[in-house]
């Protein structure tokens, strides 16, 4: 592979690893007008109201989250979770995705005889709904998590052979939620374990909620073998992310509001963080990439992947962030493809899958230059 310079088309082409993609986050912009056109004519919501929202394209962090809160009223049925789910895959895996892992809150909704775990069972049947390309998913039988048993995942995916996405499930707390809540989720993460749900993740709007409410699931999640990952320093906030670094999660995401002492332990602990670029400028919670601390992460070789975090919400797509973070930190194609190969040794799925992806990755490599 050459040591030259990347472009938009180059980045697609490049095999990818997704570690931080919220569902409802990465919704197409015309599903959700689609949607939204049809609560409309039912009158439980006015189009004309919502459209602008859903097509704006600077968010405060504030607005952010208003924004999830009509995302959900628009799709939070079991026909819509699964054709969000199933559209969400695809998009990922149209863009050379190999390896995606999905978060996504269970929730409840008498009104609709929602429970969480119905609504976890939606999202799996997304999974099977895909057609376009071979989802690998252990509920589908067709992922034996063995470099023997399953098949190369096609090279560079423009061949004739069709195009393979391991696929896994974070189940995530919303720091709305209640201890109880969040106990709940845990066990639902539990009883699917087999299933590809592989962790949790807990995320929501970063003022509300104390880390303590969320602790004892979060330990007892652990304890039973499910690994974790933690929003942490999104806003500053001292005291939770020393609190959360203490804690010594599985990875990071966002790490925006860090002090000193929170770097060193982050460092001194190897914690993989999760950087989501175009998110943390949108929403201004880093001023600009000039600042981002990409940078310094990646000069000290610190573990990190780039990811997308809510790629329908800020408008990105993973190759996206790839190619921004070339052209902001200087990195040739020879550097982003290392960052993109390193990401596996950061997924929370079997060794025999790191070990598939990495044959993905070295038989594209032949082929890139
Ligand atoms: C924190 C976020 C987030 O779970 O309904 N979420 N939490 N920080 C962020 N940065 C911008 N982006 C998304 O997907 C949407 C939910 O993911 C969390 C929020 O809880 C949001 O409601 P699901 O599929």
């Amino acid at each position: 592979m050459s040591e030259g310079e990347t472009n938009m088309e180059w980045c697609v082409s490049m095999p990818k690893v997704e570690l931080h993609a919220h569902l409802n986050g990465s919704i197409r912009d015309s599903t959700l007008l689609e949607l939204a056109r049809g609560l409309g004519e039912k009158g439980v919501i006015v189009f004309s109201d919502v459209e602008h929202v859903i097509l704006k394209n600077d968010r405060s962090l504030r607005e952010v989250f208003k924004l999830f809160d009509l995302i959900h009223i628009l799709t939070t049925d079991h026909t819509t979770v699964t054709r969000i789910t199933k559209e969400v895959i695809e998009d990922f895996a149209s863009e050379n995705v190999v390896y995606l892992e999905l978060r996504t809150t269970p929730k409840k909704n008498d009104s609709i005889g929602m429970t969480k775990r119905s609504y976890l069972e939606a999202v799996m049947e997304g999974l099977r709904a895909v057609s376009t390309v071979d989802v690998a998913f252990p509920a589908h039988n067709v992922d034996a998590g063995s470099p023997t048993k399953s098949p190369p995942v096609n090279d560079m995916c423009n061949g004739p052979t069709r195009k393979k996405i391991y696929v896994r499930l974070l189940l995530s707390i919303d720091r709305r939620e209640s201890t109880a809540a969040a106990m709940e989720t845990v066990k639902l993460a539990l009883e699917m374990k087999d299933l590809g749900v592989v962790g949790i993740d807990l995320s929501g709007n970063p003022v509300v909620g104390e880390w303590n409410t969320f602790l004892p699931a979060l330990q007892f999640a652990r304890e039973h073998g499910l690994y974790i990952t933690l929003h942490c320093g999104e806003v500053p906030n001292p005291k939770e992310i020393q609190a959360m670094l203490d804690f010594i999660p599985r990875r990071i995401g966002h790490a925006c509001y860090f002090e000193e002492d929170d770097w060193k332990k982050l460092k001194s602990n190897n914690i993989p963080v999760e950087i989501c670029l175009t998110s943390n400028i949108v929403t201004a919670s880093v001023s600009s990439l000039d600042v981002h601390h990409f940078a310094n992460l990646y000069s000290g070789k610190h573990p990190l992947v780039l990811c997308t975090d809510d790629a329908g919400v800020f408008s990105t797509n993973l190759s996206s962030e790839y190619n921004l973070a070339a052209s902001a930190f200087g990195l040739g194609k020879r550097e982003l493809f290392l960052l993109a190969k390193n990401a596996i040794e950061f997924i929370f799925a079997s060794d025999g899958v790191k070990q598939d992806l990495r044959r993905t990755f070295d038989l594209a490599s032949n082929k890139m230059d």
